[in-house]
Formats: structure tokens, C-alpha cells, sequence
């Protein structure tokens, strides 16, 4: 989006990312709509609608407020946010019970394709004066008979040291702490960057609006985001996070799993080194 400020705003960072997820409609591929499938799946959510209304005795001013809202939420864009944050980790949980390999997680609304190809030892696309302690994230990539794969992309995402992303934050530069890293012939990579912040969601859109309302908390704990793709093998997306982070056990996306928890290491010169291996499973 065009923009002159340079403070993110949740209307900024939600337009940003219901245009990326607009743009992701080849990737996703369509959904199929078996009219027996849409009758099932709709009534038993309409269905729940319900009985909430009933069981809790929502009232006429209740369901004019949850209208504005909900125009809200289309209006600034907070739709992938919305339901990436609330929805999506029980998708995956679903789609987890047919997977074997590493561990998936939720992907979010802030993935961005095409981003710079780089070598398998790297140090991604930064800001000269980029904040944040350095980390260097090695590990390889392998089918799950231990085969290592070269030539896999490990493409890689994450907030900076202030917890924004870039593309969804005006002040930061395209492709800022992103990147597709290629392993080497024998599946391995080094990555350095900076350690990412936790993520707030934005407090002054509606997402924010509600979980204020609710007394929730708006944060989830500092991670990194990886799509792990291989030719022939099914792509892994997931996240890691970091041990005795702030938010781990109470994550708003509920998208932490104990598989998914790095613990770098101080190397002795300040920078903190943590290794992770991805197991994919074959098509
Ligand atoms: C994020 O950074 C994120 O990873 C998810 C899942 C939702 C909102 C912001
Ligand atoms: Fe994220």
C-alpha cells in the first residue's frame, strides 16, 4: 500500500496482508465445494452460532456490536490476521494427523514468495544498522530415511528486534529479514540474522479492539517462520521458537508446539547459535 506515515497501523499491516493472501490464490489451489460438504461444514458452524446466542442470552445491542465489528475486521483488512491468529491452528492440527516428518505450524498472514535465493551459508537481507542480537540458525535438511536433500529451499521469515515484519510495515525495506536459502550437496545451512522480538498484534484494529475487550493478551512468543521445500517431498511450514521465551506458554495463535523450541548457545563472541534438522516426507 501507498503510505506517507511511517509508524506501521493495523490498517496498513491488514491491507498488506489480505493483498498478499489475494496475490496466494495459485499456491493455495481451490478448495473443493461439494454442495453436501458446504451444508455440512456451514450448518454445524451456524449451529454453534446458535446455541452460543441461546446459551448466553446475546441480546439485540450484542449483535449489532458483533456486525460493526465484523465490518470492521473487512474494512481495515484483518481478515488473514483474524483468522490466521484464531482459526488456522486447528487446521493444521487437522492436517497434522495424516503427516509424518518435522512438525508443522500455523504459516500466519505474513508470508511473502519470491524473496532473494541465497547460499546455503548466508546472512539474510538486513538493514546496515539492523537491531537485534545476532543468531545463526544452521541444521539440514533430510528425507525421513536420513537421506540428506541439496538443493532444498529453506525459505525463511521473521519479525525484527522491534517485532514488525517487513511488506507489512512501512518503514522497513522489501525482503528485510527474508529470504530462500538453498542447502548445500549435503543438505546443510547456515543462517545469520538477528534474534526476532515477540509479536504483538496490532492494538488499534479491530483484532486488537476484541482481544482488549475479552482481557486477553495480544502477543505471541518470538519465532522464526520456515516453508522447508523439496523436489518430490511434501513442504514443510512451520515455526521455531526459543526457550524460556516470553509468551511460550500462552501464544494468542496457540501455534507453539515442544518439538518446535530452539535453545541457541552463546558461542562465546555474543552471537547465540541453535541447529534444527527438517525431516520431509516423500510424495
Ligand atoms: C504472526 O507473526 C504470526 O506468525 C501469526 C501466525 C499471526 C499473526 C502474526
Ligand atoms: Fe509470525
Amino acid at each position: 500500500m501507498t503510505t506517507t506515515q511511517d509508524s506501521p497501523t493495523a490498517a496498513g499491516s491488514g491491507a498488506s496482508a489480505s493483498d498478499a493472501f489475494k496475490a496466494s490464490k495459485e499456491r493455495r489451489g481451490d478448495a473443493a465445494v461439494a454442495p453436501e460438504r458446504v451444508d455440512a461444514v456451514v450448518s454445524a458452524i451456524l449451529k454453534g452460532v446458535h446455541d452460543t446466542i441461546r446459551e448466553h442470552q446475546v441480546s439485540y445491542p450484542e449483535f449489532q456490536a458483533a456486525k460493526a465489528w465484523l465490518m470492521e475486521v473487512g474494512e481495515t483488512g484483518e481478515w488473514p490476521l483474524f483468522m490466521d491468529v484464531f482459526v488456522e491452528h486447528v487446521i493444521e492440527e487437522v492436517a497434522a494427523e495424516q503427516q509424518q516428518g518435522t512438525k508443522g505450524s500455523i504459516e500466519g498472514p505474513y508470508y511473502l514468495p519470491g524473496q532473494a535465493k541465497l547460499g546455503s551459508a548466508c546472512t539474510l537481507p538486513c538493514r546496515d544498522d539492523e537491531k537485534g542480537d545476532p543468531l545463526v540458525f544452521e541444521g539440514q535438511v533430510r528425507a525421513l530415511d536420513g537421506t540428506p536433500l541439496g538443493g532444498a529451499e529453506v525459505d525463511i521469515w521473521h519479525a525484527d528486534a522491534d517485532g514488525y515484519y517487513s511488506g507489512f510495515a512501512p518503514h522497513l525495506p522489501e525482503g528485510n529479514l527474508r529470504g530462500v536459502v538453498i542447502t548445500d550437496g549435503d543438505g546443510r545451512f547456515t543462517i545469520s540474522t538477528v534474534q526476532p522480538a515477540p509479536y504483538q498484534i496490532p492494538t488499534d484494529g479491530p483484532t486488537g479492539k476484541l482481544i482488549e475487550a475479552a482481557g486477553w493478551h495480544p502477543w505471541r512468543p518470538a519465532h522464526l517462520h520456515v516453508m522447508v521445500r523439496a523436489e518430490g517431498y511434501r513442504t514443510v511450514t512451520t515455526q521455531l521458537y526459543f526457550a524460556g521465551g516470553e509468551w511460550l506458554d500462552s501464544d494468542v495463535a496457540e501455534a507453539t508446539k515442544p518439538e518446535l523450541i530452539l535453545d541457541p548457545v552463546d558461542d562465546g563472541t555474543g552471537t547465540r547459535r541453535s541447529s534444527y534438522d527438517f525431516n520431509l516426507e516423500a510424495l
